[in-house]
């Protein structure tokens, strides 16, 4: 095989095709102020939801934010529960540890992450279908601040502790978290 006259051509044309790559990046590169969706940029690791019987119970992960704004998750849907809160963890004035529903929703800083768990931030299922069964998938939608989305399953597990009263009393209080 005659390599000598082979290899010049290839040369020509690898040096094309980098020239053509190099072109189309340049056309497609976004514009520095152009925003990118939220939904697009954020991730969870380590997700799970914690296994009840029936009414209300929580999931957790860490939400990774790769953008280079701060997002915030304004609302979250899933097929488990027919009606699901954000929820921080306070201290009330009795000194005890309350769970309730945070205003403004969960802040995911640019380039940083949110912890969700037991004990502090979580996703709140507040009404549940089903009962959750450690080895069940659950599937939740985060909404954002721009109305974009972001869809994530997680695997059941059981889970005992941080059972944090609800704040609002009455029915839910002192139930499982
Ligand atoms: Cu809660």
């Amino acid at each position: 095989m005659n390599t000598s006259k082979t290899l010049p051509r290839l040369a020509a044309v690898i040096a094309v095709s980098l020239l053509a790559l190099t072109g189309c990046a340049t056309e497609s590169a976004p514009a520095e102020s152009e925003t990118v969706p939220a939904g697009d940029v954020v991730t969870i690791e380590d997700a799970w939801a914690k296994s009840a019987e029936e009414g209300m119970s929580a999931a957790f992960g860490t939400l990774m934010n790769n953008g280079d704004d701060d997002v915030t998750v304004v609302s979250v849907s899933s097929d488990a529960s027919t009606m699901l809160e954000l929820h921080e963890t306070v201290e009330n004035e009795a000194g005890e540890m309350v769970m309730r529903e945070i205003a403004g929703g969960f802040v995911i800083p640019a380039g940083g992450r949110l912890a969700l768990e037991p004990g502090a931030n979580h996703i709140m299922m507040m009404d549940l279908i089903a009962p959750l069964v450690a080895g069940d998938e659950v599937t939740f939608t985060l909404t954002f601040d721009d109305d974009s989305t972001y869809e994530f399953s997680a695997p059941v597990k059981d889970y005992s502790g941080a059972n944090e009263n609800y704040e609002d009393g009455g029915e839910h209080e002192g139930m499982d978290h």
